[in-house]
């Protein structure tokens, strides 16, 4: 009896330190500084908005230039560098950033936690002592299976596939899914298998939780959703208990849906990055394979997972009867991104003269998210000029604001400094006017734009699925032009190339390795795809040729770079009249486009 009294005491007592410490995370979460994710955080850097970084484990602490802190989390186990570098960073945006660790000293936190608890602890242990007294101490009222299978809770989500646009063929496919969850019978009175796992994949962005929510919506059935990367912060086995939960809740509410997010987080075969909890992964993984064999034929319970890196899948997620469907979520093309603006318009008053299919034409590589931000750096911009709705003028703006970054006006640039960044775009504005495999200019600005001190900004005339060698070749001369102008008018040359040369070579690079478009080499390919690389920390580049093939690849990129290099010097020298005149009309009026921009080139 007396035994038993105590024990149930102390479940009591691990009870209340469980509901002090869950309140004691919302009440920190509500009042701490916002938390932003990892990808929010990569757009600051590149846009320049950030000043520092203070990683604490696998925690951040972001500081803005503007002084504003928010919070974020990386990828355990990832290094900070490698996951803002894979978030699109370069080098020199990490240069102008300080990034400092601390190494996260658990006792300290844990002892403070503790002592903050303490008194709590002890009026929630009075009174619950005080209830059992009251209820004559023989119910037994909580059972800890019960309370832990309470955390999932599905929703009924309100999108349908109306909202989603720009993902025609997913849409059909998934439409069949939405079949599926309404009339199963239909199906299963054909001898069909119903599938239970759907995994879509796409680049981030792309639009594949909004669309699980819609098969959901569509369907009109309950969605419980949990992301892998939840599972990889847990204890070892409490990611597979969590997996028991909410499956045997999916099927307590079935038909329904199950998404899990990011599964890479939990599938990722053996050998792709190392650390972190190995056997958690594996488990947790494992428990969602039994969980999806363990669906009897009339279990009406679909599981829909997402991933932007399906190379680094386990093969055993893929097997016929597990994650045996494909969705692709790619990036729109010019029509889907006009649906896509036509969506997030809705509700956003537009001027009469806004033409959308503009819009659409200038933002190729722009993903659903993208849009979305576009749309509303609008919105922000019209309300900040006290107009009643938006018009183009805004709207253009704001593509620039997405693909560059802020305008900085305040920025003073010295006279000198003028002539340099002018010429430096007139010459890659001229360039690329000059070559035929070069997209057309569309705009050239020398005001300050996030990191850089001028662009040219070229517009592709249509989405463009193939490049030739020669678009290629002329491209990289249009990335050299800057700095050839430089040379050609200053006979000297400038820091500011840095990132139009990072990019001439990883493109030359990428010609000669990926695209096999050197006659020396040959078609073939050389070394694993960086992307491969999941933690590039651990493994590096894989390297799958000799010695004397790098050194060729090598004198290969460079070959290509000196092309390059040269017909940039020989279009801007042949045309040294029209760089001056641009020059001198960009410090003039600082930005030129349309007929303005064409009439120097004339
Ligand atoms: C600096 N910025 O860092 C100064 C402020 C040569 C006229 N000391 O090539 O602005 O020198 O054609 C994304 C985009 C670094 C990331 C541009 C990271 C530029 C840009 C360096 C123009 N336009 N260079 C260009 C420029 C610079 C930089 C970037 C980035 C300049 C050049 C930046
Ligand atoms: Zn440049």
């Amino acid at each position: 009896m007396s035994s038993r009294w105590v024990r149930n005491g102390l479940i009591y007592l691990i009870i209340v330190v469980i509901v002090v410490a869950l309140f004691y995370n919302v009440y920190s979460a509500s009042t701490g500084p916002t938390s932003v994710p990892i990808t929010t955080v990569a757009k600051d850097v590149r846009e320049g908005r950030v000043s520092k970084i203070l990683v604490s484990g696998d925690d951040l602490t972001i500081t803005r230039t503007s002084g504003v802190e928010v919070v974020s989390r990386k990828e355990p186990g990832a290094d900070i560098t490698d996951v803002l570098t894979n978030l699109g960073v370069t080098q020199e945006m990490l240069n102008n950033i300080t990034i400092e660790v601390q190494t996260p000293s658990e006792w300290g936190g844990w002892l403070a936690i503790l002592s903050s608890f303490l008194p709590l602890l002890l009026i929630g242990g009075l009174l619950l002592f005080m209830m059992r007294q009251a209820q004559s101490g023989n119910s037994q009222a909580l059972s800890f299976g019960k309370s832990r299978a309470r955390m999932f809770t599905g929703d009924q989500p309100t999108v349908t596939f109306d909202d989603v646009a720009g993902v025609v063929e997913a849409k059909q496919e998934l439409e069949e899914v939405v079949e599926f969850l309404q009339e199963p019978e239909k199906f299963t009175a054909l001898g069909a298998r119903i599938p239970k796992g759907v995994l879509m994949l796409g680049p981030p962005g792309c639009g594949k939780t909004l669309m699980a929510r819609a098969v959901a919506g569509e369907a009109e059935v309950p969605f419980f959703s949990i992301s892998g990367s939840e599972f990889v912060e847990m204890f070892v086995g409490v990611g597979a208990s969590r997996v028991r939960d909410l499956f045997e809740q999916a099927k307590r509410n079935s038909p329904c849906i199950v998404f899990v997010d990011e599964i890479d987080a939990v599938g990722r075969h053996r050998g792709a990055g190392l650390g972190g909890s190995h056997d958690e992964r594996e488990q947790t993984l494992n428990q969602i394979l039994v969980e999806m064999d363990g669906f009897d034929t009339d279990t009406n319970v679909i599981v829909m997972a997402a991933t932007n890196r399906p190379d680094i899948l386990d093969p055993a997620l893929l097997r016929p009867g597990r994650f045996d469907r494909r969705v692709i979520l790619d990036l729109p093309d010019m029509n889907g991104r006009n649906d896509i603006l036509k969506i997030h318009a809705k509700g956003k008053p537009l001027a009469e003269e806004v033409n959308l299919k503009v819009i659409a034409k200038q933002t190729p590589g722009f993903s659903g998210a993208d849009i979305e931000n576009l749309l509303n750096e609008a919105a922000i911009l019209a309300a900040r000029r006290d107009k009643k709705s938006i018009s183009m003028e805004e709207l253009q703006e704001a593509v620039e604001r997405v693909i560059a970054g802020p305008e900085r006006k305040s920025r003073l640039i010295r006279d000198e400094e003028k002539e340099i960044i002018a010429h430096h775009e007139a010459g890659h504005a001229l360039v690329m006017a000059s070559l035929p495999g070069c997209d057309p200019v569309h705009k050239v600005s020398i005001v300050s734009r996030g990191m850089a001190l001028g662009y040219t900004m070229p517009l592709p005339e249509d989405d463009r699925y193939l490049m030739q060698r020669s678009r290629f070749q002329d491209e990289l001369a249009g990335l050299l032009g800057g700095r050839a102008a430089e040379e050609l008018i200053f006979d000297d040359i400038t820091t500011g190339a840095s990132n139009d040369l990072e990019r001439a070579t990883k493109l030359a690079r990428r010609m000669v390795t990926e695209y096999g478009m050197s006659d020396k080499l040959g078609p073939l390919t050389f070394g694993r795809k960086e992307e491969l690389v999941f933690l590039g920390r651990e493994i590096g580049e894989q390297r799958n040729y000799s010695e004397e093939v790098a050194k060729v690849i090598d004198e290969e990129v460079r070959r290509f770079i000196n092309q390059a290099h040269e017909t940039a010097l020989r279009v801007l020298s042949e045309n040294k009249d029209k760089l001056v005149k641009l020059a001198q009309r960009l410090i003039e009026v600082e930005t030129l486009e349309g007929p303005d921009l064409e009439a120097m080139f004339a």
